[in-house]
């Protein structure tokens, strides 16, 4: 190569280097066609994501390690215990803030947070700390275990300041094992069929005819009654729902003291009417057809929002919150967002749904949610890299289309012919599905024609030929999986809770 050709390469490489995303067709700002856009991605989806639990990274301040309470791990005591995995280890939010450099010097963009609002420091039930912080008491301030509401305010701040985005991991299915039943503390399920919700009068109701509205029936108990009183003659609920002594006024706000606004029906076993009804091993599962809810929830975050400039939330447990929450709660904190001067806030929600695409795209077109973490992706891709999938397809002969068909993807990048052509050296079952599914092509004319998908249709086989999480709402274009490059799985509600 001549010196001159050396160094006429040297400059394009140069020009390549320090030109911006946008210039070379990634970005969308600067393209001159809205409608010729190849993604309906947010930009927010391209951000790093750095998972982390501020109790398992460092511990900044060894003064807050026993979060205010008496050392121990019994009932009422602090939990903290570094030598067992199932307890309080120290690390906190100034030890996360103290080593903001490192973080952002792994690429990082955007800090996701497990939840940090206080918790109930030890369930004796479950032989275990809240140092996960999915027992919440206390939704207005950050576990006393993890610092204070102004460290946050040095977290987020020092985070904005290095250009990174901080996300809040955020529950609203339910509380801290606070309820107990005067029949027992963990109850079985009782079924709307076998003990339908009564109101206060004693007439029977399905609470599905209230969800949305503005109206709710009165129930009773109200309040707080005590489990060691005897139990009320009448309960609009299976069960006759209680409060400990120790435990009384323990959950802020106030509201959420009150027991009839919680489904109080018993653990769910996580399969049809219970899973959404059900208490996650005897978790307080909040009423989220009742109006006071969602608005009490709304509130919450709206705080949030309001007080610490929050870039989004991930949203705990969808699955187990009924579609009318979301479908009011979701735009709601999304407008409030936008009117707090936060362009770009993004929430998506944790579907623990390890294959059925069909029921993860439901948040995101049905309840009008702007993403969900992708775990039948994941499943598919955990699959395909421990060579259980096939690695070359033979038919095709092409590695990308074996590893965009063992991801479920592979209707993305080809038109239908192509995803015909290739199922024949695929089980029947697999061929079937497959030649079945609706081309994909046709669906992103539906996309560029409606500015929405469709939700997915399913095939024989339950099987779905496009990607999750994808919508418009109100003219804008959002939406879309975070394509997050988190350095940790993501835990399943299942196994943690
Ligand atoms: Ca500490
Ligand atoms: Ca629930
Ligand atoms: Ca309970």
């Amino acid at each position: 190569m001549s010196s001159a050709r050396r160094i006429l390469l040297l400059a394009a490489f140069a020009i390549l280097a320090l030109t911006p995303p946008s210039a070379l067709g990634h970005g969308r700002s600067s393209h001159p066609d809205p409608a010729a856009r190849h993604s309906l991605r947010q930009p927010v989806t391209d951000q790093n994501f750095y998972f982390v639990m501020a109790d398992r990274f460092d511990n900044g301040d060894t003064a807050n390690d026993n979060g205010g309470l008496p050392p121990g791990t019994g009932e009422g005591q602090s939990g903290f215990d570094p030598t067992g995995k199932g307890w309080y280890h120290g690390g906190d939010l100034q030890g996360l803030t103290a080593r903001l450099d490192y973080i952002k010097g792994m690429g990082t963009t955007a800090i996701w947070l497990t939840p940090s609002f206080k918790n109930k420091a030890v369930q004796p039930e479950d032989r275990s700390g809240g140092y996960h912080g999915y027992w919440i008491t206390d939704f207005t301030q950050i576990d006393p275990h993890l610092g204070t509401n102004q460290d946050l305010r040095a977290l987020v701040d020092g985070a904005h300041a290095r250009g990174m985005k901080v996300y809040f991991d955020i529950i609203t299915n339910h509380t801290a094992d606070v309820i107990e039943y005067t029949e027992g503390a963990r109850m079985p399920y009782v079924s709307k069929d076998q003990s339908p919700y009564r109101t206060e009068a004693g007439t029977p109701f399905d609470d599905r005819d209230f969800a949305g509205g503005t109206f709710f029936p009165a129930l009773t108990p109200t309040g707080q009654p005590s489990c060691s009183a005897p139990p009320a003659s009448f309960s609009s609920f299976p069960y006759h729902p209680c409060v400990p002594d120790a435990e009384r006024d323990s959950k802020v706000p106030a509201w959420l003291n009150d027991v009839s606004l919680y489904h109080n029906r018993g653990d769910t076993t996580f399969t049809g009417e219970n899973s959404q009804y059900g208490d996650f091993f005897g978790l307080d599962d909040l009423f989220t057809e009742n109006p006071r809810v969602v608005d009490g929830m709304i509130d919450i975050y709206q705080t949030w929002i309001r007080d610490f400039r929050i870039d989004g939330f991930r949203m705990d447990t969808m699955k187990h919150v009924d579609d009318a929450f979301w479908q009011r709660f979701a735009p709601v904190i999304e407008d409030y967002a936008r009117s707090q001067g936060i362009p770009d806030f993004y929430m998506f929600g944790e579907v623990a749904e390890d294959f059925s695409r069909p029921i993860t795209s439901h948040y995101t077109t049905h309840d009008d949610v702007q993403g969900v973490l992708d775990f039948p992706f994941q499943t598919a891709a955990t699959r395909f890299a421990a060579g259980s999938a096939p690695t070359k397809d033979p038919a095709r002969g092409e590695w990308i289309e074996a590893a965009s068909k063992a991801t479920g993807y592979d209707d993305v990048l080809r038109p239908a012919s192509a995803n015909r052509a290739s199922v024949a050296s695929r089980s029947s079952s697999d061929a079937k599905s497959s030649s079945q599914a609706p081309p994909c092509w046709r669906k992103r004319n539906v996309v560029a024609n409606r500015g929405s998908i469709a939700e997915p249709e399913p095939t024989s086989s339950g099987s779905t030929s496009v990607p999750v999480s994808v919508r418009s709402r109100r003219g804008r274009s959002s939406g879309g999986v975070p394509s997050a490059t988190s350095r940790r799985r993501v835990p399943s509600s299942r196994s943690r809770k």
